[in-house]
């Protein structure tokens, strides 16, 4: 009787255990690069392992609030693509799609123009959350010289490059 008591109870255990695993899947955040009929994903260990990031100062202004001076990491997308071995002279333009449908495309002009465009990971230290966790990454692109962050794509998930 208390031996199948305790079968039980150690049974429930597992059980719980699994269920929290199961309905909590750690996502890993991917990145997925499409030019043309090439396809590549990156992991979001790529991004967060990337040699060298860049961290720059900016001043973020979201709606209702007031502006907040914070620190971005993250590294300039010219460089990513370059590393990617994409051909970044022959770029006509760049789309960028998020998880919620928001889209920003950028030219390539603007792609030449450096210390302008980063696809940031963390700010102030901190890895950006997912859109999940009411964050806004994991990744974001940080469009410096667009001070009031309409173009600061949120939650990207995907690169097209033209
Ligand atoms: N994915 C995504 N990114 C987005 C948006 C959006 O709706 N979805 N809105 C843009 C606009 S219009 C602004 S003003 C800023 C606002 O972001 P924040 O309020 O989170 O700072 O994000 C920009 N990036
Ligand atoms: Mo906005």
């Amino acid at each position: 009787m208390n031996t199948k008591k305790t079968i039980i109870l150690i049974l429930i255990v597992i059980g719980l255990i699994l269920s929290v695993y199961l309905l909590n899947p750690k996502e890993e955040p991917t990145l997925k690069i499409i030019e043309g009929e090439k396809v590549q994903i990156l992991e979001g260990e790529f991004i967060y392992n990337y040699p060298e990031p860049t961290t720059f100062p900016a001043v973020v202004r979201s709606s209702g609030e007031k502006p907040e001076e914070t620190e971005y990491k993250g590294i300039e997308l010219s460089e990513i693509l370059s590393s990617l071995k994409v051909d970044i002279s022959k770029i006509e333009k760049i789309t960028l799609n998020a998880e919620d449908g928001y889209r920003v495309i950028i030219s390539s002009e603007e792609l030449n123009e450096s210390k302008n465009l980063y696809l940031v990971f963390e700010r102030d230290g901190e890895r950006l959350k997912t859109k999940r966790q009411n964050g806004k990454g994991p990744f974001q692109l940080v469009i410096r010289r667009d001070p009031f962050s309409q173009r600061w794509i949120k939650h990207v998930n995907e690169i097209i490059i033209e």
